[in-house]
């Protein structure tokens, strides 16, 4: 068994998305982290054992490559869709209740923003790390913030921000979350966003990257 999650474990490492993917060009031919997951359900392996013991351990290398700069965004993408590609035969054991996810993990870009790869990257190693993912899009408001935590009350908030023009929406979004519910963890992240800004606006923690997001929900949830 350990076989099969080290070989899906190493397809989303190096972005082996299915057989008849050309990347990475050393495992041309081979099957990918679809045919897989595919292959270690169909063999009884359960599915929360390739989520903890192949999916986040594989983001979890990704994430700490790209963060020492190792690897850089196409990269990051390509361990997303391997990723993907495996948790689609993983996800209707987690929507029929059978699997357990660690929590909820709402994330957005601010209203008046549109910029969405950091967002997309974030969300995907939260995936990766065992969490359901409440993506939002782009250009998301309080409103619409509140909407997504009146319908899952106990999720971890995570906002996006590329622009400063438009980054004291984050501010105002912040607050009104705060407002309604001020026990709410709210993570704040994107290219101008500091540590500082964070702290100004009342947000409970900054991450310059998508793995520091993914350590500050863990040490959240343990
Ligand atoms: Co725009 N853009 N853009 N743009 N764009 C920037 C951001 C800019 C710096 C370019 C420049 O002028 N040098 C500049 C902002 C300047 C500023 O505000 N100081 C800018 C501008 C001005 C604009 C427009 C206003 C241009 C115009 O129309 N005149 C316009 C605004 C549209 C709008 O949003 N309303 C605009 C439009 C666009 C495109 C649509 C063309 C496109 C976006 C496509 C898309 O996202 N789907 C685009 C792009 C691609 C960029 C650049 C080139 C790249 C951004 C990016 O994706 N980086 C960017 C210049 C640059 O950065 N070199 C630029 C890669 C991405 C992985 O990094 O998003 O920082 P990033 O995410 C990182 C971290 O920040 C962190 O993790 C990620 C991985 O490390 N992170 C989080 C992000 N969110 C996080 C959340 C967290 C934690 C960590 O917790 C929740």
């Amino acid at each position: 068994m350990n076989e099969i999650l080290d070989k899906i474990a190493q397809c989303v490492e190096f972005g082996k998305i299915n057989k008849t993917s050309p990347y990475p060009p050393n495992m041309k031919d081979q099957d990918g982290a679809d045919e897989l997951a595919k292959r270690a359900l169909e063999e009884g392996v359960k599915p929360d054992e390739i989520l903890e013991n192949a999916l986040i351990p594989a983001m979890a290398n990704v994430g700490n490559k790209f963060s020492k700069k190792e690897i850089y965004v196409p990269q990051m993408l390509m361990a997303a869709k391997a990723m993907n590609s495996a948790m689609m035969h993983l996800k209707p054991f987690f929507l029929s209740g059978e699997t357990k996810r660690k929590g909820k993990f709402i994330i957005g870009t601010v209203s008046g923003d549109l910029h969405d790869i950091g967002k997309n990257l974030v969300a995907m190693m939260i995936e990766g790390g065992g969490w359901e993912v409440i993506d939002l899009g782009v250009d998301v408001g309080a409103e619409k913030f509140l909407k997504a935590m009146d319908e899952h009350p106990d999720a971890i908030v995570g906002l996006s921000a590329l622009l400063t023009t438009t980054m004291e929406n984050m501010k105002k979004i912040v607050t009104a979350i705060k407002e309604k519910y001020s026990a709410s963890k709210i993570l704040v992240g994107g290219a101008p966003v500091t540590r500082e800004y964070c702290e100004k606006i009342g947000a409970d923690f900054y991450s310059p990257d998508p793995q520091g997001a993914v350590n500050y929900l863990k040490q959240l949830a343990s």
